[in-house]
């Protein structure tokens, strides 16, 4: 294993609640509509702009809007978002994350950011993080959301890694699928039968290690 490429919310750091509340926020001025909890979970991993017209078929709004507004409205909820993680500080990193952060650098592994997330290093510098990680993948260079693979692909390449020597991390099945289909090895945390794409999955980030990394990654290869 010479390279491990990371989702960013729901493994570094839980950033649902705060995109959840936005887009309820949202749909509720805008739409006047109340989303259902299983919005957050849905919503994971899952672009802006793409997160928006789920919304919207939701309430059976699809083509009531032109794509100039979806952008403006899509633009709204980041304002929200923007000024929910404003309070975010390293005590926001998720357990057990800080610890595998220098364990993998021990062992001179590269670490890369593959999250859809356009915020993605304004939360890491946030939580301190910003520093310790060698690439962060630009999700608005890549033509095809997760569960496509470009932004895992993305991810290896700005460390110049091949898929085949680099774990991917991730919470959501979309984020499973996109690494499997960049044909990596897939550490994931979450819900066994949920998540079962995976070579691994662990109930919480505390039980991620190096060692637990480099045996799934022998194991799958
Ligand atoms: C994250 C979240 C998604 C969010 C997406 C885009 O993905 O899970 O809910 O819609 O980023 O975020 P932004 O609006 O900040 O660009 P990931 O890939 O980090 O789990
Ligand atoms: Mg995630």
């Amino acid at each position: 294993m010479k390279g491990a490429i990371f989702d960013l919310d729901g493994v570094i750091t839980d950033t649902a609640k705060f995109h959840f509340e936005a887009w309820s926020q949202l749909a509720k001025e805008q739409l006047g509509l109340v989303l259902p909890a299983e919005f957050e979970a849905e919503l994971k991993g899952i672009s802006r702009t793409d997160s928006l017209i789920k919304i919207l078929e939701f309430g059976g709004l699809r083509d009531n809007y032109t794509e100039e507004e979806i952008l403006a409205m899509a633009e709204k909820k980041n304002g929200y978002y923007l000024q929910a993680i404003e309070t975010l500080t390293k005590e926001d990193i998720l357990p057990g994350i800080t610890r595998l952060i220098g364990e993998l650098k021990d062992h001179g592994v590269k670490l890369s950011i593959a999250s859809a997330s356009k915020n993605a290093p304004a939360i890491l510098e946030k939580l301190g993080l910003l520093d310790e990680f060698d690439a962060i993948a630009d999700p608005s260079k890549v033509a095809n959301g997760k569960p496509a693979p470009d932004i895992f692909l993305a991810g290896a390449k700005a460390v110049e890694l091949e898929p085949k020597d680099c774990v991917g991390v991730e919470d959501a099945v979309s984020g499973v699928a996109a690494i499997k289909a960049a044909k990596m090895t897939a550490v994931a945390v979450g819900d066994e039968t949920e998540l079962a794409q995976a070579d691994v999955v662990v109930p919480t980030t505390a039980d991620f290690s190096y060692a637990l990394f480099e045996k799934t990654w022998e194991a799958a290869k």
